[in-house]
Formats: C-alpha cells, structure tokens, sequence
C-alpha cells in the first residue's frame, strides 16, 4: 500500500492534516490505535481560538461549531474576593473565543474526511515507523489482523505525547525540556445550568479552579489537587464544596447538579526539539505538551499542521523544500511563546506549597498589574485569544 503521507494518530492534529491536505489533493492514510467510537468520546479541550475557529469555517467545518459553538467574549479572573473581566474583543480588536468540545471537533473531522473517501485506520495495533532518514520511509501497523506495510514520502508524527514516533527519532538528535508541575487538575462535567456567562479563573489561598461550561445543561469545571489524586476517592459533595470554596464572591453561586465524569489531569510542559528528523515530522502533542491553564494545547496542535500542510502543498506544486526545511525552526517559535504563556498562566494562578508569604503577594501584584492595567490587560488577552495562524 502506498501513499504520499503516512500519518499516525487520529487527533486534532492527524486529522486537520489529512483534511487539508486532501483539499490541495494530496492523499494520505490515517492510522490510529483507537477505535473511532472511543476517539469521539474522550473528554479533552474545550477552548477554540479565533483562529482555529477560521481555518474550520474556511474548510467546511463550520456548520455544527456555528450551532453548538458558545462565543466568548471575554473571561474572568477572580482573586482577593473579587471578579475582574478581561475584555477579549475589546482589548484584541475583535478576537474571541469558542467554546466547542475536542471530542465535537474531531467528530467533525472524521465525518468529513469519510465523507470524501479518507483512508482512516482505526484500531491499528503495533505501528512502527521506519526509513526516515532515507528516501522511502514506511509505517508498519496490524490492521484487522492483517500485517500491513504503509509506503510514504513523508510520515506525520501526530501520534500524541505518549505515541511512538518521537522516539523514532535518534536520541542524540533530538532534545527534550520537560517540566512537572507538583499539582494536577481534578476535571469534572456535570449535568447542570451554567454558573457564569464567561469562564472563571480563580486563584484562591486553597488553590486555582476554573469555571467552564460545555451548553445549556453540561458545565465543565476543575480545580487543582495532588498529582497522586485518584478521581475516584473524591466524593461529590467534597468536589462541589472544593469548588464553592475557591471560586465564591459576591453575589455569586456555584450551581452544582449530577457529576457524570471525573478525572485528573497532570500538568506538564514539554518541547522535543527539532519537530522534524529526515522525512518524519511531527507535529501537535507528539512534540509538545503544555499545561492547560491558558487552554493552548489543541490550538497549538492545529497551528502546527496548518503551517506543515502548507510547506507540504508548496512541495507537491511547486517541487520547492523551503517550508518543509523551515517547518520545525517556523512552528518552535510559537510552540516557545506558547509554553511561556502556558507557564506564566499556571504560575499566576496556582498554590505552590512552598511559596511564602513573599511569593503569594507577589502572585497578587501580578494578578493586580493585568486586571489593573490595559497594557497588561492586553498582552493577557492577545496571547489568550491566539496569535495569528500566519
Ligand atoms: P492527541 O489528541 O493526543 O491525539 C493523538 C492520537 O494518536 C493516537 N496514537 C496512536 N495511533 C497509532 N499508533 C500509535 N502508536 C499511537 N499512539 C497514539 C492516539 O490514540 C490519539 O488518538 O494529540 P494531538 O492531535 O496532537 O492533539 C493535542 C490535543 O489533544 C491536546 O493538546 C489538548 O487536548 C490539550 N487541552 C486543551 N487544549 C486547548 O487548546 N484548549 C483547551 O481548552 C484544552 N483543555 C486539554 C484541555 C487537555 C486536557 N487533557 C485531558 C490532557 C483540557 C484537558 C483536561
Ligand atoms: C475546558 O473547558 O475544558 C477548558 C477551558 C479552559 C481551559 C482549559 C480547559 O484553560
């Protein structure tokens, strides 16, 4: 079986690929070790850019996000008992945000690459990647109890943070930056109106937590624990008092209803440098992670294939090599600016147990400096909102 580019994992990230890479014309396979049913159940992001949002309405994804999708203005910081907005549109000069679970965009996705023909293998076992360093590389996987040998001219890593094509890469190729926060995030959704017309950060004494919602009747919300925390030794009544505790302020209640899903998500900040070996690339999770206070990672994701598909077309086209050689140095630039907003949100707005009493007042002053100013203001909501995808 051939192909002209191989891509492992049906995330946002392997699929946006395919799906604009099948709008120049250009084929490629999926090969995904999910099934498609777990795939389009797993609760994950929630938070589009502005710019995501444009690149789905500009390829056709638009009609379910513009139904469902809930715009957002702006957003709220809560601290020191009181709520303080972040006017997105106002301070960006009309970006916002959309609030559109992962799970919806990748069901999009899926329906739309099938709907054209797309080869998406699900339930893939065993996949292995080889040769790419020379001319020929191919993806090895099992597919319905069959061997099969993918032949590619190029492979697209998009196999996420725990996927097996970064380390196909030579170690002494590559570096790794990995930072471990010492707190996670307890998630849950609920059955339940909406507490708030806009997410709520809060940075508390007892720690951070965050208001979200995902529509009228299912609100998502989370606050930070113990990264040993399992999901099923907290009660609900424990999670919804945790909650109340940290996000309450005047005139202000938390509505709470059925708990349908809990979890903990670890935090954690990571880049694989460089995104490209020979005539693999990877792209999305698989070469980044970040923690998801600034909610960046699935856009991030999309940033990345948005720019290969375009050094992809330009090479099919056109025979130039120039966007595939600048790929990995193009895409790191804002992966790094990424990270630093995704750290400087998560230490803005965390509890670290050994910080002192210097380090909290100083968290305050920070809070103060970009609720208090416009110029701080605007670099909070500049970078929330999204840089621009060119
Ligand atoms: P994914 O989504 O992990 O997809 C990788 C796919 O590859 C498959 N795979 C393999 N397939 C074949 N062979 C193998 N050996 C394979 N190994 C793995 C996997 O099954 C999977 O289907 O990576 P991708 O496409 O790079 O997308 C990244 C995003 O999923 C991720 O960054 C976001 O979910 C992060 N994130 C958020 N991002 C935002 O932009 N906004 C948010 O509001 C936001 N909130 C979040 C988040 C992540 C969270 N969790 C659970 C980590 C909230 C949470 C709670
Ligand atoms: C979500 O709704 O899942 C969500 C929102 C904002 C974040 C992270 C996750 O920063």
């Amino acid at each position: 079986m051939r192909t002209r580019v191989g891509i492992v994992g049906a995330g946002p990230a392997g699929l946006m690929l395919s799906h604009l890479l099948h709008l120049a014309g250009i084929d490629t396979v999926v090969v995904e070790r999910r099934s498609r049913a777990a795939i389009e159940a797993t609760i994950r992001a929630g938070v589009l850019e502005q710019g995501t949002v444009d690149l789905m309405r500009r390829t056709g994804l638009g009609a379910r996000l513009d139904h469902l999708g809930l715009v957002h203005r702006g957003f709220e910081l809560r601290f020191a008992g009181a709520g303080h907005r972040i006017d997105l549109e106002a301070l960006t000069g009309g970006r916002v945000i959309t609030v559109y679970a992962q799970h919806e965009v990748l069901k999009d996705l899926i329906a739309a690459r099938l709907a054209a023909g797309g080869d998406l293998r699900f339930e893939a076992e065993d996949t292995r990647i080889e040769g790419i360093e020379g001319d020929a590389p191919v993806i090895r996987f099992r597919h319905q109890g069959q061997e099969t040998v993918l032949d590619c001219d190029f492979i697209a890593g998009c196999d996420g943070f725990h996927g097996v094509c970064r380390s196909a890469i030579p170690e002494a190729s590559r570096t790794e930056h990995l930072r471990i926060y010492p707190f996670a995030w307890f998630g849950i959704l609920a059955e339940a109106p909406p507490s708030s017309e806009e997410l709520i950060y809060a940075s508390h004494p007892r720690g951070f937590a965050l208001v979200s919602t995902r529509s009228a009747t299912v609100q998502r919300l989370y606050f930070q624990c113990s990264p040993h925390e399992r999901a099923e030794s907290f009660g609900d009544q424990r999670i919804w008092d945790e909650l109340a505790s940290r996000v309450s302020g005047p005139g202000f209640t938390l509505r709470t209803g059925r708990i349908f899903q809990k979890s903990v998500i670890p935090m954690r900040s990571f880049v694989c440098e460089p995104m490209r070996h020979g005539r693999l690339f990877l792209a999305g999770d698989a070469a980044h992670t970040v923690p998801p206070t600034g909610a960046k990672g699935l856009n991030l994701a999309i940033a990345d294939v948005y720019l290969l598909a375009r050094a992809l077309i330009d090479y099919y086209e056109n025979g130039r090599t120039f966007g595939l050689d600048a790929y990995s140095a193009t895409a790191l630039r804002r992966v790094w600016r990424t990270q630093h907003f995704s750290w400087w949100m998560t230490s803005m707005l965390h509890r670290f147990e050994e910080a002192g009493e210097f380090d909290r007042r100083r968290q305050l002053a920070e809070l103060d400096l970009v609720t208090g100013t416009v110029a701080g203001a605007r670099l909070l909501a500049e970078n929330y909102a999204g840089l621009p995808l060119d």
